[in-house]
């Protein structure tokens, strides 16, 4: 009886284990930036609960991300970086914020109007 319920509880443990893995979504979208504290300021942006790995590549733009779909998801990852100043393909970030990001951070337009 003992065993049995041991064994229920391995059983469990092992289905919650596989259900977690399989809600894990890998993805990559691209980020408006350009320096290394655009990196700084993008990846912690995103580094939430559910959040496994984000990893922002400056010459590519493109934002790697893992995360738990159960928890987060890509949208809610772009308002976030938008939130913090950076525009991505789907949100824009509000002029408020962009504008008191650091001058080396100013990635709109910048060669055309300096
Ligand atoms: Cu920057």
């Amino acid at each position: 009886m003992k065993s049995l319920l041991l064994s229920l509880v391995i059983l469990a443990a092992t289905c919650s284990t596989t259900a977690q893995e399989s809600s894990v979504q890998e993805t990559q979208f691209k980020v408006f930036g350009n320096c290394n504290m655009c990196k700084a300021r993008i990846e912690k942006a995103v580094k939430i609960d559910g959040v496994r790995f984000a990893k922002w590549n400056k010459s590519s733009k493109m934002l790697k991300v893992a995360f738990d779909t159960t928890a987060v998801t890509a949208d809610s990852l772009r308002q976030r970086i938008a939130a913090v100043g950076h525009d991505t393909e789907t949100f824009k970030a509000p002029d408020s914020v962009y504008e008191g990001l650091p001058g080396c951070c100013l990635y709109r337009d910048h060669a055309a109007t300096h």
